[in-house]
């Protein structure tokens, strides 16, 4: 059977903080359509059908074709987008790495969440089609937010026949730097305005293990088996709320593992996630509140990634890039109806 290779659109998006041009892509294949910003590299929206046939966007994002406008007003939760130079905190925005010692801009009390206070998702980045989709690139500097060497780095989003979406992480780097890039786009299969998905979809995690934190979410040390606990999502359950850890994937370590299932009953939609990462952090979004335009529990966020704090754990997969070797991740969102 032959397929068509993805129709891609591309339509100015408004300005970026500093008067920088944005633009917005779509992307659309096997009933899929997916804009996402280069302010960001955000999806704004996902649009799949239900057991139906009628498609409705599953994302939590902002409006109008303006995006990167709306987006850059609104600091804090990371709606959709491209997360690095590493997503998830850092304890005490400092890291030691070989033997010199690294600070990092702290942006949530004294530690590093999500890349610091300007990270990758509030930076433009060049756009360029690629068969199947758009490449995202650009090259953080050496210092950039505290981090070592000049990083170049690229996220290309695809669609294949079936309307399954993969984006591909790769990134190289001119001296050792921690890296861990993630997409942090909140999932909602019964419409991005139907209400929570707490207490209405339900979850499957492929995790034994997960990472106990503090207060600030901040890894204490080491794995601890989910069974028995309130994380334990090895069997679909309804969501609940009050959910902000990372996941030790189970699974052998190369190519993809199953990460997560999300279930909505109510549509029938299904979205299947994997990932060649070792983590995936639950966040139930339960603080969203006004001015934000989503209350809590709105959406999901299923954020494939390192393990927290990895650069200051030794015990935790390693999540450094050194000269000569080759960043690459890769996660896909599949999409399904029961
Ligand atoms: C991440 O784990 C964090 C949350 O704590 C944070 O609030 C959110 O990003 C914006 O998922």
């Amino acid at each position: 059977m032959t397929s068509v290779d993805t129709t891609v659109g591309r339509e100015a998006a408004g300005t970026a903080p500093g008067g920088r041009p944005a633009e917005r892509w779509t992307l659309e294949r096997g009933g899929t359509r997916v804009r996402l910003l280069t302010y960001g590299g955000i999806v704004q929206s996902v649009e799949v059908p239900d057991r139906s046939g009628a498609r409705g966007d599953v994302v939590l994002g902002l409006g109008s074709a303006a995006g990167a406008t709306e987006y850059a007003a609104c600091r804090g939760p990371y709606l959709g987008a491209l997360v690095g130079r590493y997503a998830n905190r850092i304890a005490g925005a400092s890291f030691t790495l070989d033997g010199t010692a690294y600070a990092l801009v702290p942006n949530e009390g004294p530690n590093c969440l999500h890349g610091g206070a300007e990270g990758f998702d509030r930076r433009v980045w060049r756009a360029e089609r690629v068969p199947g989709g758009v490449r995202l690139t650009r090259v953080s500097p050496a210092g950039e937010q505290g981090f070592p060497g000049r990083l170049a780095v690229s996220a290309t989003y695809t669609l294949d026949a079936a309307g399954a979406l993969a984006i591909a992480y790769e990134a190289a780097a001119d001296a050792p730097t921690p890296v861990s890039l993630t997409n942090h786009t909140y999932w909602n299969l019964d419409g991005a305005a139907s209400g929570p998905v707490v207490g209405t979809h339900e979850l499957r995690l492929g995790a034994s293990r997960m990472t106990p934190v503090d207060a600030a979410g901040i890894p204490t040390g080491g794995t601890v088996p989910v069974a028995g606990t309130r994380h334990d999502f090895r069997t679909a359950r309804v969501l609940d709320a009050g959910h902000d850890h990372n996941f030790a994937l189970d699974g052998a370590a190369d190519g993809e593992r199953f990460a997560a299932e999300l279930y909505a009953p109510a549509s029938g939609r299904v979205l299947t996630i994997r990932t060649t990462e070792p983590g995936v952090q639950l966040f139930t979004a339960d603080s969203f509140a006004p001015p934000l335009p989503f209350g809590p529990g709105a959406g999901v966020a299923l954020e494939t990634q390192a393990f927290p704090d990895a650069p200051n754990r030794p015990e935790f997969p390693p999540a450094v890039l050194r000269p000569g070797e080759r960043y690459t991740s890769r996660t896909t969102y599949a999409f399904s109806v029961r």
